[in-house]
């Protein structure tokens, strides 16, 4: 993706009838004016002239965070629940680096949120004045765009641009600072009539030429799979992929962020590609003689090591960023466009290419049925006698079912969730996948849940991660969010302690967080939690498992924390070393627990 650099709208002609309003009152009416309801936020010196009109705003909730991170990342799960932009308000300096890490990872998963920071007066703008950061500069290389506003005139047409950018396109995070000044000024309220960006026109729809060369590939290729990616969710084009998928009979692998775009249950899907997919969804890839990448970015969790990966498939790639196309792998067909138009194109274009006579791809299924019921996925049951953790992710999916949302922190149980979870529909699955941001569960979570208040959301988290945002408990209390917490809880860093176990001779340098044991645990996550007003409760045994989940599902008047005490030497399978080939998944089978059952 590529980034652009400062720039704000020039300001729409002046009109005597427009009513006078400060910059911090244009925040307050833009936001209003897009449609906006929920912003995530903390204030400090630089923007408390927007918190003032914030107050009086009968259309815009703001939910004060207890850290700015967590504002991000709940604009983040809003915006991966609801397919709308989320909003993060923060002060200047250390509150606006605190947005940081958040505007990387949705930079990296491609999540259109919108940034707005405080900025100190434009006059001591580079005199290292108090609370001062050019958070435009530390931002630019990790947003779609950033608007410096230093006059008051321009902060309706830079924020109605950055809703623009955000959300169209392949999405990604905009940043607004603005500067104290600017919010403070008062001038007449001029509400842009049209967005129009010079230079800023993404492709939607494709070239036929394009489309036609790639249904004829689809049309002769004999082992064909369709790479669906996160591109499918964020266009909404599940309805389109499901129709192309039919018509061409095609496998499917969804990647970590396409969960849910393609359902789990359908007959053509083999599960996750990459170094902890399936292992019919790793090899279908590797010895394909055509990939359909759908909105995907050859991620190297997904290829292994490129040059080797996949090595007879001709490629189509189709991504809505042209930037993406033969970044890793030279396609074929490289095809612009969004992904809701080019899928209803391709299966037209299909059709006519074959018409009644679909190809014969039986041989292939074949070979990959016998690979579904030779490597299912599958988890052996720990020695040391603690609770299962797949077991414990697969009871919570099956209790709550797939119009749940569930929102992963980043480590084994992550894995586990997309693994052991069954997802049948997109925006269910929220996750930190290109950044891979411990932290992002809790506040995720809660963002997931105020876009979608009608639906259990579950953070699955580990207990590392947790303590990096459980601070936004509080704000879930308070704001009464009653998201439900899964803390698998492994006492430890635990898939850094899984490639130490295999990489490093089983030396734990530095994994050990003593949050599990049966003396020493700190913290006390049950005791933690009741602090922050949750309902909370520990489970230690795999028959205890049930009766937790529904308690929780049960409880809807404040947030629930569930404390799993699970093994630490769960691992997850299965598993392609990083740097290797694809291939090299006969490690994968060597660990499978299908391999050890044999063995
Ligand atoms: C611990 C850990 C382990 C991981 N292991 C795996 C693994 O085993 N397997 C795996 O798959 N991933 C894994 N990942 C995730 C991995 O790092 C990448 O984030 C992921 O593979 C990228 O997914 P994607 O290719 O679907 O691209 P995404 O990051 O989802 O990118 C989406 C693409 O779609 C395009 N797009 C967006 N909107 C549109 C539109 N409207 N029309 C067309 N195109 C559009 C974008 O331009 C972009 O190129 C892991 C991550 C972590 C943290
Ligand atoms: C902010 C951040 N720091 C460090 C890492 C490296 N890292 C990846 S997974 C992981 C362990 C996570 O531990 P935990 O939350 O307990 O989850 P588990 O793997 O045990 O399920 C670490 C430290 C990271 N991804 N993000």
């Amino acid at each position: 993706m590529s980034s652009d650099t400062a720039a704000v709208p020039r300001p729409p002609a002046r009109s005597s009838s427009a009513p006078l309003l400060t910059g911090a009152q244009a925040v307050v009416r833009s936001l209003e004016l897009l449609g906006v309801t929920d912003v995530f936020g903390l204030p400090g010196g630089a923007i408390l002239p927007v918190y003032d009109p914030l107050m009086d705003s009968t259309e815009l909730r703001h939910i004060l965070v207890r850290h700015e991170q967590g504002a991000g990342h709940a604009a983040e799960g809003y915006a991966a629940a609801s397919g709308k932009t989320g909003v993060a308000i923060a002060t200047s300096g250390p509150g606006a680096t605190n947005l940081v890490t958040a505007i990387a990872d949705a930079y990296m998963d491609s999540m259109p949120i919108v940034c707005i920071t405080g900025q100190v007066f434009s006059t001591l703008m580079g005199t290292d004045a108090f609370q001062e950061a050019d958070i435009v500069g530390i931002t630019m290389p990790i947003t779609k765009h950033s608007f410096l506003a230093k006059d008051a005139s321009e902060i309706p047409g830079a924020i109605a641009a950055a809703f623009e950018i955000a959300s169209t396109g392949r999405p990604g995070p905009v940043l607004v600072d603005i500067t104290k000044d600017a919010q403070q000024a008062e001038v007449p309220f001029i509400w842009p009539p049209k967005i129009d960006l010079p230079g800023y026109r993404p492709v939607v729809k494709a070239h036929g030429k394009q489309i036609q060369a790639a249904a004829q590939l689809l049309a002769t290729a004999k082992k064909p799979v369709l790479y669906v990616g996160g591109g499918v969710i964020r266009s909404g084009a599940s309805a389109e992929l499901l129709r192309l998928a039919e018509s061409t009979g095609a496998p499917v692998v969804t990647t970590l962020m396409a969960r849910g775009a393609f359902p789990d249950s359908h007959p053509q899907h083999l599960g996750m590609p990459g170094m902890h997919g399936t292992v019919p969804a790793v090899l279908a890839l590797q010895e394909a003689d055509l990939l359909i990448a759908l909105g995907a970015r050859f991620d190297d969790r997904v290829t292994g090591k490129a040059a080797l990966f996949a090595p007879d498939a001709q490629v189509v790639h189709v991504d809505i960023d042209p930037a993406e196309i033969s970044k890793i792998r030279t396609a074929d067909v490289p095809i612009v466009g969004d992904l809701r138009e080019v899928l209803v194109d391709l299966d037209a274009a299909f059709s006519g290419a074959t018409g009644a006579a679909k190809p014969d791809i039986a041989e292939w299924w074949s070979y990959l049925d016998g690979l579904r019921d030779e490597f299912p996925l599958g988890y052996s049951q720990p020695s040391d006698g603690l609770m299962s953790p797949q077991y414990v992710i697969q009871r919570i999916g099956e209790l709550t079912g797939p119009e749940g949302i569930y929102a992963a922190g980043v480590g084994q149980h992550q894995m586990w969730a997309a693994q052991f979870i069954k997802y049948e529909r997109p925006n269910a699955w929220l996750n930190s996948g290109g950044a891979g941001t411990m932290g992002y569960s809790v506040p995720a979570a809660m963002g997931a849940k105020v876009a979608e208040p009608d639906r259990v959301v579950w953070a699955i988290d580990g207990d590392g991660c947790f303590q990096m945002t459980n601070q936004e408990l509080a704000t879930c209390v308070i704001n009464q969010i009653p998201i439900k917490v899964a803390i698998i809880n492994n006492s430890s860093l635990g898939m850094v302690r899984q490639w130490q176990t295999l990489f490093y001779d089983g030396r734990y340098s530095n994994t050990d967080l003593n949050t599990g044991h049966d003396t020493v645990r700190i913290p006390d996550f049950v005791k933690l939690a009741e602090a922050y007003g949750c309902l909370a409760l520990r489970v230690e045994k795999e028959e205890d498992v049930d009766a937790a989940i529904q308690t929780a599902l049960e409880t809807n008047d404040r947030p629930v924390v569930i404390d799993f005490v699970v093994s630490a030497d769960a691992m997850v399978w299965p598993m392609v070393p990083q740097g290797v080939s694809n291939s090299y998944v006969q490690y994968a089978r060597e660990h499978s627990p299908a391999f050890d059952q044999e063995a």
